[in-house]
């Protein structure tokens, strides 16, 4: 179905649902889209904040996004939470469990919840990830959430587009020497060692504090280490109390202008890649393409030169 883009971006800036759930399928299933869209989008000077949740997964994180929900709303804040999963479009077991977990929040017009797949795309995270952040913002939401249910790059590339990094360990996930391992040691500004009900989270706390400490500082952030149960509500409060202080220290000391600034120049070189990846794409249905491609099927002429014939073309035409 085919929706008209300009009723969905009114739709969006004037607090439609149904309009910000029709553009995220949008620019998922049209990556160009954004590109269209953009300018017509309420500016609202980034007032949402983005937790990024990752940690391997079973480490508690959809139930640990539920309470943060939960508690947020408590405060009459908005929240979207974005689920990607690297593996599955929309069907994947993970996700699917992980809808149910924030089903009860389903009636509230205050949360909005989806999932998005990541395969195939570079580097794990969606290249919609951004752009649907984006729209969150116009759309008026106070925190955004997003939980990567991967492993490997997914996780590490979370703080490229998070304020604020959580990263959910569990005792039973291994010792804290894994998550060093994995590069989750370097990217969290908050630690949880979740489901604390089980042997062993004390010990797997002691040992990321150590590691916190070994770390290089080049900011002055005291990284706190959490104990939580997310199942039974413990220790949600003092997450949401260490976020909102990350985020009073990132403000108060400039960092998050900085790091939002530097976010966006690293974004123009994807975004550039993209971009061109879909005009070349594009390119291809082009009659003098066409012929070029001919040329070099019947080698009259090598793919270098096709391809400084194809790049001129493409300057002209772009
Ligand atoms: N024992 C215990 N189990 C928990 C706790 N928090 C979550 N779980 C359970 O761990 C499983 C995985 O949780 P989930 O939130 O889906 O993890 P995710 O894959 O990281 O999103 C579920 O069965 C939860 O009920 C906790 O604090 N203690
Ligand atoms: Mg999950």
């Amino acid at each position: 179905m085919k929706y008209n883009e300009e009723d969905l971006i009114n739709g969006v800036n004037s607090g439609n649902r149904v309009s910000l759930s029709r553009t995220i399928s949008l620019i998922e299933s049209d990556k160009s889209a954004i590109f269209r869209i953009i300018n017509s989008l309420n500016k609202r000077s980034q007032s949402s904040y983005v937790v990024g949740i990752t940690g391997p997964p079973g480490a508690g994180k959809s139930t640990l996004t539920n309470r943060l929900i939960q508690n947020f709303r408590s405060k009459k804040l908005t929240v979207a939470v974005l689920a990607v999963d690297p593996s599955s479009p929309f069907t994947g077991g993970a996700v699917l469990g992980d809808r149910i977990r924030m089903q009860e929040h389903a009636l509230d017009d205050g949360v909005f919840i989806r999932s998005i797949g990541s395969r195939g795309d570079l580097g794990g995270l969606s290249s919609a990830t951004s752009g649907i952040i984006k729209l969150f913002d116009a759309f008026g939401i106070d925190i955004i959430i997003i939980e990567t249910v991967g492993v490997g790059q997914t996780e590490l590339d979370i703080i490229k587009i998070s304020d604020c990094v959580l990263v959910t360990l569990v005792p039973e996930a291994g010792d804290g020497v894994q998550a060093m391992k994995a590069g989750l040691m370097e990217i969290g500004d908050v630690f949880v060692v979740n489901k604390a009900d089980r042997g062993g989270a004390e010990k797997l706390a002691r040992e990321i504090d150590y590691m916190i400490s070994l770390k290089h500082k080049e900011v002055k952030w005291s990284t706190k280490v959490i104990l939580a149960e997310a199942e039974n509500n413990i220790g949600t409060d003092d997450i949401v109390a260490e976020i909102e202080s990350f985020r009073k220290f990132e403000t108060d000391n400039n960092i998050l202008i900085e790091k939002r600034a530097k976010r966006k120049l690293s974004e123009i070189e994807t975004l550039l890649f993209q971009r061109m990846k879909y005009e070349l794409e594009n390119l291809k249905q082009d009659k003098e393409v066409k012929k070029i491609m001919s040329l070099v099927a019947k080698s009259d002429i090598e793919p270098e030169e096709a391809v400084n014939m194809i790049i001129k073309l493409f300057k002209n035409n772009f």
